[in-house]
């Protein structure tokens, strides 16, 4: 513990929503009971590491902006173990009980795997002593597979079997890290698993690749004794033109594809639901649906910018629907609320990762009461349940039980006529979810 990274800056206490402090929470009370369970355990956010301590701020027309006193620059070992304590110094006055990290963000890469290897020990022996004395816990770990020059055209999915074998040995080794530092999950994100274009690709073999990686890691998870879950996250382009986990859809049709289904969840994130052309709601119905959901990367779009801008959420509709699923897929287990969000990069001040991460959670706490209050009322699920209800006997019951020929339902409908329909209502039930926001 050195707490100097953030000197003026206590630690954030919940006030209310009258008090007028910015660096307060207004409605995230992390002991506060909704339904019986506090908000901290409905929730478990988690900062992401990637974000907040090693993003620059950098956008495509412009170099990075981000003070941040206590980092050198330099990409020694020394460095990263310095940012170690100032990201639980972050993390602790903010209140926040998880985090998640990949491999090259928490320690260097250096010369060969051996060193980086050893880097990567070095800091974890920090991340470790910082855990046990704040009791902030990992959430997952992941490795960054698509940074090195190595994984230029992906890794898993790369051409060259040399660059297959490097991407899986970081693997190995992230995933080592992340069973040591005791990670309840660990994450895969196929940075560059895809294609540029189709005229130089083999995509089958790509994909076939693309599973042996995942069973090469199953098989070690195994062996190492990690009982975290494993997670993949969708995201349909960029820096590729096709990602072949391009939503969630695409990634439960490649698991049983490759017999992998019940081995990996999803870890569902916001700005990619957007690229993919889905309402996260959306996203998150296909994955609760399949029994899939698995975790989640808070963050948001910008609807006029066309890439991954990874905001931090702040609109009170969307992190309603998100706790919503949350709520009906019974809660979150090993998963989480990651900020997958760095801040604006006008916002370059340390303290706007307090701004930033504040309001994701108050966002967050708002959509957890506005969901539960919801579902607690009834009349939603109700219209739902109702609008189906003639499958609940007669013809529509023996559908449903698969008792029915082709002929049966030639002989019912000559019976029964033209059939009448009901409104379907999504203006009432619309103007219903405005009287919860
Ligand atoms: C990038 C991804 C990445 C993953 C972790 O767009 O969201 O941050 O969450 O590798
Ligand atoms: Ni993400
Ligand atoms: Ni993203």
């Amino acid at each position: 513990m050195r707490n100097d990274a953030f000197p003026d800056i206590p630690k954030i206490a919940f006030e209310g929503a009258s008090s007028r402090n910015p660096l307060s929470f207004k409605h995230y009370d992390e002991n506060e009971l909704v339904g019986g369970k506090s908000m901290k355990e409905h929730m478990r956010f988690g900062v992401a590491y990637w974000h907040a301590m090693r993003n620059g701020l950098s956008d495509p027309f412009g170099g990075p902006t981000a003070q941040r006193p206590w980092d050198d620059g330099s990409n020694s070992v020394e460095n990263a173990q310095n940012r170690v304590y100032a990201a639980f110094e972050f993390m602790e006055k903010l209140g926040a009980p998880y985090y998640c990290f990949h491999d090259r963000d928490v320690a260097p890469e250096c010369n060969n795997l051996e060193e980086s290897n050893a880097a990567l020990d070095a800091v974890a022996d920090v991340l470790e002593a910082e855990q046990k004395r704040s009791g902030i816990k990992l959430l997952w770990g992941t490795a960054c597979l698509f940074s090195h020059e190595r994984y230029n055209q992906g890794a898993g999915t790369s051409p060259f079997a040399d660059v297959f074998a490097y991407g899986a040995a970081q693997v190995k080794k992230a995933l080592e890290v992340t069973h040591r530092l005791g990670g309840e999950g660990y994450t895969f994100w196929g940075g560059r698993e895809g294609y540029s274009t189709l005229w130089n690709t083999d995509m089958k073999r790509e994909l076939d690749h693309l599973a042996a990686l995942l069973k090469l890691a199953i098989e070690h998870k195994k062996k190492i004794g990690f009982k975290g879950a494993f997670y993949i996250e969708p995201k349909p382009r960029e820096p590729s033109t096709h990602q072949y986990d391009s939503d969630a859809a695409a990634c439960l049709n490649f698991l049983r594809e490759y017999g992998l289904e019940g081995e990996l969840t999803l870890n569902l994130e916001t700005n990619h639901a957007t690229l993919a052309g889905h309402t996260m709601m959306h996203e998150m119905r296909v994955a609760r649906d399949a029994g899939a959901l698995g975790s989640i990367d808070a963050n948001t779009g910008d609807e006029l910018i066309g890439w991954d801008t990874d905001q931090f959420p702040t609109d009170i509709y969307l992190t309603t629907q998100i706790m919503v699923e949350v709520l009906k897929m019974g809660g979150l287990t090993t998963g989480g609320l990651n900020f997958d969000a760095k801040c604006r990069r006008e916002s370059f001040e340390p303290v706007d990762l307090f701004h930033a991460h504040i309001g994701g959670m108050d966002a967050f706490a708002r959509g957890l009461k506005i969901a539960h209050a919801i579902i607690e009322d009834g009349r939603l699920d109700k219209f739902v349940d109702d609008r189906y209800s003639s499958f609940n006997s007669g013809i529509g019951a023996d559908i449903e039980a698969g008792k029915v020929t082709m002929e049966d339902l030639h002989d019912h409908t000559v019976k029964n006529g033209e059939p009448t329909t009901k409104s379907g209502r999504q203006e009432m039930i619309e103007n219903l979810i405005n009287e919860f926001i």
